[in-house]
């Protein structure tokens, strides 16, 4: 079985909308695996750094300045896939796109305000897991449900 890790992370708004539940549940309910998981007050250099890539576009600033107004849930999850599995739950960048059973789809409006994050390659993932957590806040276990979930 793959062991294939992503970060996910739900942003203020959807820390602040109340919908940190509803987004661990849809990746318990899916069937991946939590394995790391943090609350925590982003400075604006931390969301410089989470999203360095994205420095040169013209909304970085905006982007900086949302991801780092108020409590994030960070997270990292376990599974076959789960990387693009993954980006498939939070639905398309733009909710405007997000098909309707997503994330963004269901609870999001503009681009700006998208609710979640999560890695967009399994190069990205490990980058921003170890960004985000120390090789020990991330725990391996062995789910009950592996068999019924992983033929
Ligand atoms: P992703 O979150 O789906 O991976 P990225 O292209 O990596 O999308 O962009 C990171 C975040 O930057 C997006 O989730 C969104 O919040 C914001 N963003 C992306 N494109 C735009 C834009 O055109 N205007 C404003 N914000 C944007
Ligand atoms: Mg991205």
């Amino acid at each position: 079985m793959s062991s294939e890790r992503t970060f996910i992370a739900i942003k203020p708004d959807g820390v602040q909308r109340g919908l940190v539940g509803e987004i661990i549940a849809r990746f318990e309910r899916k069937g991946f695996k939590l394995v790391a998981l943090k609350m925590l007050q982003p400075s604006k250099e931390q969301a410089e750094g989470h999203y360095t890539d994205l420095s040169s576009k013209p909304f970085f600033p905006a982007l900086v300045q949302y991801f780092s107004s108020g409590p994030i849930v960070g997270m990292v999850w376990e599974g076959k896939n789960v990387v693009k599995s993954g980006r498939t739950l939070l639905g398309a960048t733009n909710p405007a796109d997000s098909l309707p059973g997503t994330i963004r789809g269901d609870y999001a409006v503009d681009v700006g305000r998208n609710v979640c994050h999560g890695s967009d390659s399994v190069e990205s993932a490990t980058r921003e897991i170890a960004f985000w957590f120390k090789p020990e806040e991330v725990v391996s276990w062995t789910s009950h449900s592996a068999n019924q979930i992983y033929e």
